[in-house]
């Protein structure tokens, strides 16, 4: 760009702003068309005025339902403050926790000086994409052996479905995703950004506070064919709440049937029953059936990385050549994003699930973390019953994985929040792994409070 002659360049943008201007006209962007005309029609805004900024138009947006719980509660300078919002897990000190495996693995990665910073290929860290498709699909997959499975890493498991959502909006030919209602508050926006219409089907029952099943087969049942659907791999979020092993069956024949397209979220394997196994069988019940599925896949919660962003993205195909030819076109999509993925975290999960001893002390602490959460739910729910507090509270030991879906609504979240600081999403939902015994008796008396105070 010519700097010294601005004359010219200012005409050269005008005439690119007319011609963006007629082209918006044509289209349905009304929104964009208003703002494009008014920028047009006045060609010294946004140059050179005094302490008139180009972003002047810029709206403050709200923060997120999840994360932003977590910038309220950085701001609340009470001593008895108590994060209960984001999905982390926290020891009984209420400290974040790194793994042991975690640390020894690092502490092998820094003490091999034969490891350089080179970048990764678009796919990532080839080891730890056939490992953890092994871990999600089992060491047995006849879609594995046959070679069926092409696996990416990914920006943890947001990345992950960003990166699935994408491919199928490119190249799968329903544009219909159907998520849970309710389900992770990000993965409308995930879908919706990636070009695929987002709908939902009935999920969780208010009454039963339990899977609203007859509700689930009906939407499903009337889907149309080929429609994509999110399944939960397991502790389902917000609500706790999975389907049984028959009940998954009965779900796998529905769809199968209408051909309708899995993509499964699993952000909690090993979370939920403390299991790795147990906790893939939704999963692997669907990939054993020959048709085909796509996986994404979150190290953050089970190895604890949430910061380290680890994640894979598996396809599972019907033939190996689809397979190829489908991971190529996922390079497409991953380079114009980030270009390849970051190497620390996944060489980590990588060394662990590749030392036979490395992943026995794995699996342990795993089940120590699950089993804490599990106390904490019948901590929780002595605490409430010891207190009288009115209300079915058998919910919070039944329901399952990282969160309770209360049932407490928006006035007495915000009530909790004013009288007794302690922070939740306003759907009621509490992270049970933010808890400790020493924490419950609050918690029970802001539950006790609010919901004996405030209708
Ligand atoms: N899918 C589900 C169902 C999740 O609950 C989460 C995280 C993710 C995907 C994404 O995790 P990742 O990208 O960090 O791997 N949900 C958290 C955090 C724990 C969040 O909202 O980002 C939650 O508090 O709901």
């Amino acid at each position: 760009m010519n700097t010294s002659s601005p004359s010219f360049s200012s005409s050269a943008a005008d005439r690119r702003l007319s011609a963006l201007v007629r082209h918006l006209e044509g289209s349905s962007l009304n929104v964009l068309d208003s703002r494009s005309r008014s920028i047009a029609a006045s060609p010294t805004s946004g140059s050179h005025g005094a302490g008139n900024s180009v972003f002047d138009h810029v709206v403050r947006a709200p923060e997120d339902p999840i994360l932003g719980v977590t910038v309220a509660y950085n701001k609340d300078p009470s001593p008895v403050k108590l994060n209960l919002g984001v999905g982390a897990y926290r020891t009984e000190e209420g400290k974040p926790l790194v793994l042991n495996v975690v640390r020894r693995a690092e502490q092998m990665l820094v003490n091999d000086r034969s490891r350089v910073k080179e970048y990764l290929p678009i796919v990532g860290l080839s080891d730890f994409n056939k490992l953890s498709a092994k871990l999600i699909l089992g060491a047995d997959s006849p879609a594995i052996q046959e070679n069926r499975v092409t696996t990416v890493q990914c920006l943890s498991g947001t990345g992950s479905l960003r990166v699935g959502a994408e491919f199928l909006a490119r190249h799968y030919h329903q544009h219909t995703i159907y998520i849970p209602q309710p389900t992770w508050g990000n993965h409308p926006k995930v879908f919706g950004l990636a070009g695929l219409s987002v709908k939902t089907y009935r999920y969780y029952d208010p009454a039963t506070r339990g899977l609203n099943f007859q509700g689930l087969l009906e939407d499903l049942g009337s889907a149309p064919s080929g429609a994509i659907v999110l399944l939960h791999a397991c502790a389902h979020n917000p609500t706790g709440v999975d389907p049984t092993p028959h009940q998954w069956e009965q779900i796998r024949q529905l769809m199968r049937s209408k051909a309708l397209l899995p993509f499964f979220d699993s952000a909690y394997q090993g979370f939920a029953s403390g299991n790795l196994d147990t906790d893939a069988q939704s999963v692997r019940m669907f990939a054993k059936d020959g048709g085909e599925c796509l996986v994404a896949q979150s190290y953050a919660k089970n190895m604890g990385l949430y910061g380290e962003r680890v994640g894979a993205l598996s396809i599972v195909c019907r033939t190996a050549d689809v397979a190829s030819r489908v991971e190529s076109q996922l390079k497409l999509v991953i380079r114009p994003m980030y270009s390849n993925p970051p190497i620390h975290g996944a060489s980590i999960v990588a060394t662990i699930l590749k030392d036979r001893s490395l992943f026995q002390e794995w699996t342990i602490e795993l089940k120590a973390m699950a089993d804490r959460i599990i106390s904490m739910r019948q901590q929780l729910f002595d605490a409430l019953r010891s207190r009288g507090t009115p209300g079915d509270w058998s919910h919070i030991i039944k329901q399952i994985g990282m969160f309770t879906f209360t049932g407490l609504n928006s006035k007495q979240v915000v009530f909790m929040t004013k009288e007794y600081h302690i922070y939740m999403t306003s759907d009621g939902r509490i992270s049970m792994a933010g808890l400790s015994s020493r924490t419950v008796p609050h918690l029970a008396d802001a539950i006790h409070a609010a919901v004996t105070r405030v209708a």
